[in-house]
C-alpha cells in the first residue's frame, strides 16, 4: 500500500520489486550482463563471479553487448509481462563500464519505453555519471556502502583505480567514502531514488552498519538493503580463503531492526544474479540465452 509514501514517490516504487515489498509478489525485474569490468577491488569478490554488490557469486554470466541485451530486454517484456524494471549491476561494475551501460540503456528505453531503468554500482565513478544518470530517465540508483570510516575500509578494499591511477589502504578507502556519499547528495538533489547496499562482514563493518546507515539517511538515501556476506571459501573469495564467515539470520535480523525506524529497511532481498530473470527468488536466466532469444525474433 502507499502507506505514508508521498505520491510522487509511490508511483517510482509501486511496481518496482526491489524498492516495494509487496511489489516482489507481482512484478519481476530482469538484469543484463553488459559490464564485466570493475574499478575497485572487494575482498568478498572474484572476478569470475558476478559482482557481489548484487549477485550471488559462484555462477558466471552470459556477457553482452548492449544490441543483444537489448534484443533479450524485449524478448523477456513479451514472455513476462509482469517484468517492470531493467536493472544493469554487473558482473563488474555498471560505471566502469559505462558505454555499454548507457549505450543499453537508450536501446532499451527506445524500444520499450515504460520499463524502469534501474543501476547498480560502487560508486567510485558516480559523481562524474550523475548527470548522465538524469538525461538517461534512470530513476533508480543502488549504492554499495560498506563503511563510512577508512579504516573499516581498507580491511574491505585492498585498491581502488581512480584518475588512471591505483590508491591502496586507507587512501583508497578515503576516496572512495568520499565519492559515495558525494554522488549519494547529487542523486538525492536530483530526485533520483536511491538505495544502499550493505555488505554485512562480521568483526569487520557489522557494529560500523547503524552508522553508515545514518549517514546514507542524512544524504537523501530512500531505502537501506542490508545483505549477509556470503562466504564461499570455493569461489576463492579473499575473505572466505582467510575462512570469514557470514553473518547468522538471527545476526542479520538485529542489525535491520536496530537500523529501523530513521530508514526503509529491506528484507526481502534475494541477491540476485547479474544475469537474472523473474520474480525476486525465481530464476528464469536459462530460458532466455542469447541462442533462444535469435530463435524468438
Ligand atoms: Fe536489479 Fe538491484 Fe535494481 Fe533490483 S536487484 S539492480 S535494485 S532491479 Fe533487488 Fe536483487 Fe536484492 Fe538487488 S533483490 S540483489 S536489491
Ligand atoms: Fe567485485 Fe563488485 Fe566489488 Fe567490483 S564492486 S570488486 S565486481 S564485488
Amino acid at each position: 500500500s502507499q502507506g505514508n509514501l508521498p505520491i510522487g514517490i509511490w508511483e517510482k516504487v509501486k511496481n518496482h520489486p526491489c524498492y516495494s515489498e509487496d511489489a516482489h509478489h507481482h512484478y519481476a525485474r530482469m538484469h543484463v550482463a553488459v559490464a564485466p569490468a570493475c574499478n575497485i577491488q572487494c575482498n568478498y569478490c572474484n572476478r569470475k563471479y558476478d559482482c557481489a554488490n548484487e549477485s550471488r557469486p559462484g555462477v558466471v554470466s552470459e556477457k553482452l553487448t548492449p544490441e543483444q541485451a537489448a534484443r533479450k530486454v524485449i524478448a523477456v517484456a513479451t514472455t513476462i509481462p509482469q517484468m517492470t524494471v531493467l536493472g544493469i549491476a554487473g558482473p563488474g561494475d555498471a560505471l566502469a563500464n559505462p558505454a555499454k551501460t548507457f549505450k543499453t540503456f537508450e536501446l532499451v528505453s527506445q524500444a520499450a519505453p515504460d520499463i524502469k531503468l534501474c543501476l547498480s554500482t560502487n560508486g567510485l565513478a558516480l559523481p562524474d555519471y550523475v548527470d548522465t544518470i538524469k538525461r538517461a530517465k534512470i530513476d533508480h540508483v543502488t549504492i554499495t556502502i560498506n563503511m563510512v570510516d577508512p579504516e573499516i575500509g581498507a580491511k574491505i578494499y585492498p585498491w581502488i583505480f581512480f584518475n588512471h591511477k591505483r590508491y591502496t589502504g586507507i587512501e583508497a578507502a578515503r576516496i572512495l567514502t568520499d565519492r559515495q556519499l558525494q554522488g549519494l547528495e547529487m542523486l538525492s538533489e536530483r530526485g533520483i531514488l536511491c538505495k544502499i547496499n550493505s555488505v554485512m562482514i562480521p568483526n569487520i563493518n557489522d557494529d560500523h552498519l547503524v552508522e553508515v546507515s545514518k549517514a546514507v539517511t542524512s544524504r537523501g538515501a530512500f531505502l537501506h538493503n542490508i545483505m549477509p556476506l556470503i562466504s564461499a571459501p570455493e569461489h576463492g573469495t579473499a575473505f572466505g580463503l582467510n575462512g570469514q564467515r557470514g553473518p547468522t539470520a538471527q545476526e542479520l535480523k538485529v542489525l535491520q531492526d536496530a537500523c529501523e525506524g530513521q530508514i526503509n529497511i529491506m528484507r526481502h532481498c534475494r541477491q540476485c544474479r547479474a544475469d537474472a530473470v523473474g520474480l525476486l527468488g525465481e530464476d528464469r536466466s536459462a530460458e532466455f540465452t542469447s541462442d533462444q532469444v535469435m530463435k524468438m525474433d
